[in-house]
């Protein structure tokens, strides 16, 4: 039987177990990346594994998304991060060199090879046909420090595209339409793969956009073969040397298979609150518009800035619409401003940002009071623009100008030929790596630097026999890690100090929790299905941890964040029978007897109500490995013993 892309690149990486869907396997990791708001947290955690350098082909620090430096918060997690990555062996990429994800496929990314990353939009490297994944800031530590990454073997989601997108139809529309199809929780247990005739027709930033936004329906990740317009991307990149072919065989099989025509798809949004609130622009009709950002890690590379500033050029925007432009990378930045391009988009009136994450993860330009924001980014979770009463509908780069120009919503197809966005992916990028600093030549040259910001991260202890405490809270369906552990503005410099953010706790949902948590000695968080989607933030693990939470009791996680849990020993337990949802209230006291021992040796767990004098069964998904995990009280305790029992 033939292999997939994945299954290939997964067999040539397996360290242990068997490719079966379901079962556990671990893969030798080749690159790892961190940013610096999930970064500090996952280098504490490599210095405490006491490992000299990085054990990886490549490992690179970004700092990206804490670039507001509104105190000094931010510029101290940037030279604690300079300064441990250069003592370990890991590249640094300084403050404005441009957003991880888009520099790594610009500059770093190889087909065939894996790459672990501390944000849950690493699988934008699937663009060139790399095995990219995002995961929980101590799985990325452990993979430096030359340790196997473990997940459960996913199956495998053929998505054929057929055709080819008509002129203003995007790769940002072929996302939406597969979330639409498949939505938020459709991916979860899946890889997805891209085929068919469509594929040819993609350029490798296009690619990326689609496996970028994979995170958004939860698959492990996404990827694109690498073929000979990879080759050429490549090539630009003045690294043609790190190209190799990968295709499925012919007679792969797969799990699932969707498909997209591309030929039918028209220019689509995502509304309020959610990426798979999928609509047609032209059904959401000509609404007014606030704000505009055009930018973040889907849609701000080199070939999306050219066909903005080919509509702004000789244009105005809208005197309602503030419309805000952050180029992906350094080198994306500096080619606009090369070729005049950046010029067209201030002559418009764009502001214009540093290459960095900003506006996608709230770090400036929350909109106003009830604003109605078109961005380009891949999440629209309530609140994260900064503005709890926004509405942010997400776009393609072309809806997005239009629309800034218009002042309404407008759907890019109404102005037909009258303007020519078309453009050739370029023969050579601007080259120019000198915002990359190279590690030091060995670990004792270095004195790591740590600011007051820098404060230690909470350990769990050992699972007790008996697990007792009061549900604190119940919550709905699809709550998101912008829930659980919100970023913004004013929270994100204090990434590295989790005492400071367990205030804020849940705080989207219930602004009383945190207090609620702290009165009650902690706790049992309650919750719908796909709990923890969206980013890989540890912190979402980290603050519960902090806050005494012993369990999430849910319908069903989503994958980062269950890894996270029980790398942080937070039993995730889902509901075997989904109605129990109604048979725990918000103060009810629950009891989980025996669950060392039921934990250890697979037997059936039961939560007692004691509060409603009812038992509820429910269910845990844990490999053997993971068992002694949640035994020890978290993944780094366990690996203590490992190494005390060598
Ligand atoms: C995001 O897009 O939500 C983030 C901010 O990039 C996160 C990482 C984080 O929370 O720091 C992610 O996607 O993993
Ligand atoms: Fe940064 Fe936004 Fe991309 Fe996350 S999704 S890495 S915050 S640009």
């Amino acid at each position: 039987m033939g292999l997939t892309l994945a299954q290939k690149i997964i067999k040539e990486h397996l360290v242990s177990g068997e490719m079966i869907a379901g079962q556990e396997i671990s893969i030798k990791i080749d690159q790892t990346l961190t940013q610096d708001s999930t970064g500090t947290m996952a280098y504490l955690q490599f210095e405490a594994m006491g490992i000299d350098r990085v054990k990886t082909e490549k490992s690179v620090a970004y700092i990206d998304h804490n670039t507001l430096q509104a105190g000094f918060e931010n510029a101290d997690d940037h030279k604690y991060i300079q300064t441990v990555a250069s003592k370990h062996g890991i590249y640094f990429s300084r403050p404005g060199n441009g957003i991880c994800h888009q520099v790594q496929l610009e500059r770093f990314g190889k087909p065939g090879k894996t790459l672990l990353g501390s944000d849950s939009h690493t699988p934008t490297g699937g663009g060139i046909g790399m095995l990219a994944i995002g995961a929980g800031g101590l799985d990325v530590a452990v993979a430096m420090g030359g340790g196997a990454y473990y997940i459960t073997m996913p199956k495998i989601m053929k998505v054929e595209l057929k055709g080819k997108l008509r002129k203003w139809v995007t790769a940002k529309d072929v996302i939406l339409e597969v979330l639409r199809q498949i939505s938020v929780k459709g991916g979860v247990g899946y890889i997805l793969e891209y085929s068919g005739e469509g594929v040819s027709t993609l350029s490798v930033p296009e690619r990326a956009t689609i496996t970028n936004m994979g995170a958004e329906h939860g698959a492990t990740t996404s990827i694109f073969p690498s073929d000979e317009i990879t080759r050429e991307f490549l090539k630009a990149q003045g690294r043609e040397e790190d190209f190799v072919e990968i295709q499925p065989d012919a007679d792969a099989v797969y799990d699932k298979v969707i498909t997209v025509d591309l030929d039918e798809l028209v220019p689509l949004v995502a509304k309020p609150h959610s990426p798979d609130a999928v609509d047609t622009c032209d059904n959401v009709g000509k609404i007014k518009v606030d704000q505009v950002f055009i930018g973040s890690c889907t849609n701000s590379s080199y070939a999306d800035m050219m066909k903005v500033a080919k509509i702004l050029k000789g244009k105005t925007v809208h005197p309602d619409v503030s419309l805000v432009i952050g180029p992906g990378s350094k080198q994306v930045l500096n080619m606009l401003a090369e070729n005049g391009a950046l010029a067209d988009m201030i002559d418009a009136g764009a502001r214009i940002l540093e290459s960095a994450c900003g506006p996608c993860i709230g770090m400036g330009q929350s909109p106003k009071t009830d604003a109605i924001s078109l961005r380009t980014n891949n999440r629209n979770f309530y609140g994260r623009s900064g503005t709890m009463s926004a509405q942010v509908y997400l776009v393609s780069p072309e809806v997005a100008a239009v629309s800034a120009i218009e002042g309404v919503l407008t759907n890019p197809m109404d102005y037909g030929d009258s303007i020519d966005i078309s453009f050739e992916m370029p023969k050579q990028f601007k080259v120019n790596d000198n915002m990359v600093v190279s590690p030091a030549p060995s670990a004792a040259d270095v004195d790591v630097v740590r600011g007051p910001n820098i404060q230690p991260f909470p350990i769990n202890t050992a699972l007790a026999e008996t697990v007792k405490g009061v549900s604190l809270i119940k919550l709905e369906d699809n709550i998101t890690t912008d829930h659980i552990m919100p970023s913004n503005a004013k929270l994100l410099p204090y990434r590295s100090n989790i005492p400071y953010l367990s205030d804020y706790c849940l705080a989207p949902s219930d602004p009383e929790f945190s207090k609620r948590a702290k009165e009650n000695g902690g706790g049992f968080i309650v919750a719908g299905s796909n709990y923890g989607q969206g980013s890989s933030r540890e912190h979402a693990a980290l603050v519960p941890l902090y806050l005494g939470i012993k369990a999430v009791i849910c319908k069903s996680f989503a994958r980062i964040h269950m890894a996270n849990l029980i790398n942080n020993g937070i039993l995730p337990l889902t509901f075997s029978n989904p109605d129990d949802y109604d048979k725990i209230d918000m103060g009810d006291e629950l009891v989980l007897e025996g669950i060392r021992d039921e934990i250890l040796n697979g037997k059936p767990i039961t939560v007692k109500n004691v509060t409603k004098n009812i038992e509820i069964p429910v269910d845990i998904t844990l490999s053997d490995r993971q068992r002694h995990i949640m035994a020890a009280g978290g993944l780094l305790n366990y690996t203590k013993e490992q190494v005390s029992n060598s």
